[in-house]
């Protein structure tokens, strides 16, 4: 009978799942577990902190459909692994932790004074979809497969198995037989009834004003094309949580993107039926509640979710329906396409003609700003720039705070599932990781990181990682030397008629919002990287096209006006959703 170790039977179940990377850093406690990847040809990504690897299994599952999986070392790897798994759970990517623990008999429960130790299982049980401890060699592979199992069922999230040392490291002779995915969990998409789809287009074809809303559930289902022919069929216009923007893309003039925030509550309040796909209608989603929506008693709400929990969370469903969104899209599809004469396309065309006038007054507005040739640049110029240097298919990580807003509003998504940033949390930093995950699921593809001087201050080692791994990610760094967004507030919080008059406070009157310098360009030459520092409008372009020529990771520190950086777009309408609607 051959010899194994507990680690070596998860990285073989990681294998016949199609784990082809897993992120972390190494530890002699798992050592079983990451020499077996290693032998096996699973690729190991090593970051400098633990709660990158997070990150980077976060968007590496999102980019790719995959399951993303990482690992910390019992103690102080799990601690650090801590923010990026609230993350991750947060924002519903698919994440598979796995972290070595202290043997068990001086663990769970914790017998005081132990090295490195704390109750991991415990923790992370609080904050994740579900989290096990593994107590003995036999119980490894039935709970490595209820962790797939959990993986892989409802709203993706984070899963957590804890692995002691002596079962990761200890070699024990046994057979461990390897079960098919398909034998311990569900692999069909769930399909709807015709019956549930009938319903569904019986409501759309006979709506005055039908719409769509959009969530991550359309990205984990990859159902692009399927959303964008029932769009078309319809006429529907589209609206998206923030973290699905793009997947109608946005060069449709049925797709409302969300920096268009007035347009958005317009949309919602106009429609008589509203097809909701993977979407909870959360806090950024105005909770699908009046004023911003049309009251629930006019407007009809056809609800489509994998995960029952999410079904009338927060907005009552009409037609409440637990399927996969690729599979409800494309049996709706055929049914309204068979359905085509009974749509009246004359009224929605002329209202969705409405919208696209809304919408080039907005980008109109917003371009202003492109006028202003001040040295240092307004922020505007930023994504605008980038729109000209970066193709259409650039995976855009956006960090920071007002940097994020800016970024927003003066870029377009044209290809589907090519926006990637921590739209639920706002975790200032995880975008330094994010970015180079989105260069390993995306090879060859341009990835570009619009980033905060205070958020790229949280992880600016990873620009190693970047060159160690050889991933060309451009970082454009918006220095304004201050926690911007967060000083903005606080001038109106501190002064609001001296902010409103001047448009800023005068040093000594904010509270430690002011920052220092860090000149990214050179700490990234210190790196290996490519630097870069601009300031000047003019020299932006150049730049940004020297950075991507380059071929290896750049960094571009961008002096921007520090006034004008406060003054994003939008604004009002975020500080208004932090209110509970009235309706
Ligand atoms: C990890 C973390 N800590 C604190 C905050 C609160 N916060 C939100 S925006 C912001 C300021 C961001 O500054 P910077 O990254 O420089 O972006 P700017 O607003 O200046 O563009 C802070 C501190 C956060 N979102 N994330
Ligand atoms: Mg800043």
């Amino acid at each position: 009978m051959a010899e194994t170790t507990g680690g070596e039977v998860i990285a073989r179940m990681l294998q016949k799942e199609g784990v082809e990377k897993v992120f972390g850093i190494i530890d002699g406690t798992y050592f079983g577990f990451y020499s077996a990847l290693h032998r096996l040809g699973i690729d190991i990504v090593t970051p400098r902190h633990e709660s990158c690897a997070a990150h980077m299994a976060g968007t590496y599952a999102r980019l790719t459909g995959k399951l993303g999986v990482c690992m910390a070392s019992n103690g102080p790897g799990v601690a650090n692994l801590l923010p990026g798994l609230v993350v991750e759970q947060a924002d519903g990517n698919r994440v598979l932790a796995i972290t070595s623990a202290r043997r068990p008999g001086i663990m769970y429960p914790d017998r005081g004074a132990a090295y490195q130790c704390f109750d991991q299982s415990g923790v992370i049980g609080k904050i994740a979809k579900w989290s096990s401890a593994v107590s003995s060699f036999d119980r490894v592979p039935e709970l490595t497969r209820k962790a797939l199992r959990h993986s892989w069922e409802g709203r993706p999230g984070v899963v957590h198995l804890d692995v002691p040392e002596n079962l990761m490291n200890g070699k024990v002779k046994a057979e461990v037989g390897l079960w098919a995915p398909h034998q311990y969990r569900h692999t069909d998409p769930v399909t709807p009834t015709a019956e549930q789809i009938r319903q569904a287009a019986d409501w759309l074809i006979r709506a005055q004003a039908p719409m769509i809303h959009a969530g991550s559930g359309i990205i984990h289902a990859q159902a692009y094309a399927a959303l964008q022919r029932v769009a078309e069929v319809l006429h529907a216009p589209v609206t998206t949580s923030w973290a699905a923007r793009g997947v109608l893309t946005e060069a449709s003039p049925l797709a409302i993107p969300m920096p268009h925030v007035k347009l958005n509550h317009q949309v919602r309040n106009e429609a008589d039926v509203v097809l909701i796909l993977g979407s909870r209608l959360g806090e950024t989603d105005w909770w699908g509640k009046p004023p911003y929506w049309r009251h629930p008693s006019e407007q009809k709400t056809i609800q489509v979710d994998l995960d029952g929990d999410m079904l009338g969370l927060n907005k009552p469903a009409d037609l409440a329906l637990l399927a996969d969104a690729k599979r409800f899209l494309e049996l709706l599809g055929d049914e309204l396409e068979r359905r085509r004469a009974e749509i009246a396309l004359a009224p929605r065309r002329q209202r969705v003609a409405g919208y696209a006038k809304t919408m080039r007054d907005d980008r109109a507005g917003w371009d202003k700003a492109l006028a202003d040739q001040a040295v240092p640049m307004h922020p505007a110029h930023i994504g605008a720039v980038c729109g000209k240097v970066f193709p259409p298919e650039t995976v855009l990580v956006a960090d920071g705070g007002n940097a994020t807003i800016w970024a927003m509003f003066h870029h377009q998504v044209t290809v589907p599932n090519t926006v990637i940033s921590t739209f639920k949390i706002g975790m200032l930093g995880a975008g330094v990781s994010q970015a180079i995950a989105a260069s390993l699921a995306r090879p060859g593809t341009p990835v570009l990181c619009i980033i905060g001087d205070g958020a790229m201050g949280f992880h600016p080692q990873e620009v190693e990682t970047a060159i160690r791994l050889n991933t060309p990610v451009v970082y454009v760094v918006l220095c304004d030397k201050q926690w911007g967004m967060v000083k903005m507030n606080q001038q109106f919080m501190l002064r609001p008629f001296k902010t409103m008059l001047f448009k800023h406070l005068d040093p000594d009157e904010t509270i430690k919002a002011d920052l220092g310098e860090i000149e990214f360009d050179k700490l990234a030459q210190s790196m290996g990287a490519h630097g870069e520092r601009v300031a000047d409008p003019a020299q932006l372009e150049p730049a940004l096209r020297r950075a991507l020529a380059s071929g290896k990771c750049a960094v571009v520190h961008v002096d921007v006006d520090p006034v004008k950086h406060m003054w994003a777009p939008g604004l009002i309408h975020f500080k208004k959703m932090h209110e509970e609607p009235k309706g």
